[in-house]
């Protein structure tokens, strides 16, 4: 268990009875989940590293339901996990101990689709895949994009405050999201609910729920504003000698493409042996040490085919860029995307994942990868190097067959250390959850974190929503 190898207490909260799951079955009929075998999946993170041992599941489907919920485990002090699609990558989204886990699956209704502003409003469970098909139809898209798509909820993207594949052209949630409703720990539902783009009256509270783990509240409906989905998309796969040509690559892209621009990934060389090897996916182009995926989204074909071949011509022309594909169709265009997309999958074959998510400014971007290669030397299976380079968030992966402490005590803490010495972020997108939220220190000052124990403290007195995750232990204790 989870526990056991990270040497947690358990909080000093009441333990389930019958009672309770009477309560339970009279306020969510039918959708109260107690048996072991069922709650497994629920229990274990995707990663398959961390596994709580919850015996109870709650599946409710409207707001009031959740407020009701909350009341009662607020009056019991019970502690509650809010679960969406399970799909985080740092242990938050699965209990320590015995936390009842709310899951948001069956909170799945599109409530309303402005065609002109872009605005959708639905609940917290909506999987993030669904809403982008069904914006689809009224020629609008999601401003966020990430390989969990099928899975993810948006609840649970707004609670991580998750970037994903396109956020260099469409911004934070902290952006796009207009509107929170969130249940409190005791049960009070705020609504934040707003769908108006301008509104600067107090503090804006829903900035709280984006990007807090479920410590805060539980979202149970959001409205985001939707960009037009483009009539136009090109992919290029290009190949790169080295990282200082993948930079002068960004900055050529980010001036000759200019608004078109819609994500710039970045692999190294291990990536594509990565996905060979445990995925047999085929490698494009020839191989070299560096790859970056440059998307285009527009509205015009012609114009921005016109824009992409001067940029490759420049790019290739002057040897920044050794070699080359563009995809234009949808099929191709999907299967140079999954190349990318499925390196967190084909992670897992190789067994244990020590796993990464750094921001860095992008001059030092790189030699984080070259000094950890050094020194974890052979005892890694792999070290692999991803990203969103045109946000200079960093993907950091090593593997080994099982869990190996010798090889965990050569990363950490150098890894956030060297992050901590070159001011960048010691998670990026994926948030702290329960594997990181010890080392908050190598990002945020004492005092940072002295206000945000105060704001739990205010918003969850109990301390009963997600406990054991984002703050580091003990603080302020
Ligand atoms: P969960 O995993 O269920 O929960 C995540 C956290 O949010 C937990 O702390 C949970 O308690 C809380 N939570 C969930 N729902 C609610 C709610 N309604 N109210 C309050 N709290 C809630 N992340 C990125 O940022 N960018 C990426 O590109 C990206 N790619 C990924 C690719 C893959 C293949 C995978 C497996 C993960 C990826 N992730 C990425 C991480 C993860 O998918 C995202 O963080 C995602 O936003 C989590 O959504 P979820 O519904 O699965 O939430
Ligand atoms: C991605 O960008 C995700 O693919 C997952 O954020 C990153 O696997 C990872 O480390
Ligand atoms: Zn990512």
């Amino acid at each position: 268990l989870t526990s056991v190898r990270y040497n947690v207490q358990r909080g000093n909260f009441a333990r389930i009875n019958s009672e309770d799951v009477a309560v339970f079955e009279r306020l969510l009929p039918g959708r109260v989940i107690a048996d072991p075998e069922e709650l497994v999946g629920y229990n274990t993170d995707w990663l398959r590293m961390c596994r709580g041992s919850s015996r109870l599941l709650l599946r409710p489907k409207t707001t009031e339901e959740v407020s009701e919920v909350m009341k009662y485990c607020y009056s019991r002090n019970l502690a509650v996990m809010p679960q969406g699609g399970n799909t985080g990558l740092v242990g938050g989204s699965v209990p320590v101990f015995d936390e009842i886990i709310l899951s948001t699956s069956l909170m799945n209704k599109i409530v309303s689709v402005d065609e002109i502003s872009g605005t959708l409003v639905c609940q917290a469970g909506c999987v993030l895949e669904a809403l982008n098909t069904h914006l689809s139809d009224v020629g609008l898209m999601m401003p966020l994009d990430l390989g969990a798509k099928g899975s993810c909820q948006i609840g649970g993207n707004i609670s991580t405050n998750a970037g994903g594949l396109r956020l260099m052209r469409y911004g934070s949630l902290h952006g796009s999201v207009l509107g929170v409703e969130a249940v409190q720990a005791d049960g009070t539902v705020l609504d934040c609910l707003s769908t108006l783009r301008k509104d600067n009256t107090g503090y804006d509270l829903k900035q709280l729920f984006i990007g807090s783990e479920g410590t805060l509240g539980i979202v149970t409906a959001v409205s985001i504003l939707c960009p037009r989905k483009p009539q136009s998309i090109n992919l290029a796969i290009l190949g790169v000698s080295d990282f200082q040509n993948c930079l002068k690559a960004l900055k050529e892209a980010r001036g000759m493409l200019g608004e078109i621009l819609s994500a710039f990934e970045f692999m190294d060389s291990p990536c594509i042996d990565l996905v060979r090897s445990n995925l047999n996916l085929t490698n494009p182009i020839s191989d070299k040490p560096f790859y970056v995926l440059i998307e285009t989204a527009g509205s015009n074909g012609a114009h921005d085919e016109e824009k992409l071949n001067l940029f490759l011509e420049k790019v290739l022309g002057e040897g920044i860029v050794e070699d080359g594909t563009v995809a234009t169709d949808s099929t191709k265009i999907q299967s140079i995307w999954s190349i990318r997309e499925r390196l967190a999958e084909a992670l897992l074959h190789d067994g244990y994942v020590y796993k990464y998510d750094i921001s860095l400014p992008l001059a030092n971007f790189y030699d984080l990868v070259i000094d950890m290669r050094e020194r974890v030397d052979d005892l890694a299976t792999r070290v692999v190097a991803y990203g969103h380079l045109g946000d200079g968030n960093l993907h950091l992966n090593i593997t080994s067959p099982t869990y190996d402490h010798d090889l965990l005590e050569k990363i950490e803490p150098f890894i956030y250390e060297w992050t901590s010495r070159y001011k960048g972020s010691i998670s990026a997108e994926h948030g702290l959850g329960f594997k990181k939220k010890d080392f908050i220190h190598f990002s945020k000052t004492q005092k940072a974190v002295e206000l945000m124990q105060q704001i739990k403290d205010l918003m969850d007195p109990k301390g009963i929503l997600n406990p054991y995750k984002m703050l580091p232990d003990k603080y302020g204790d």
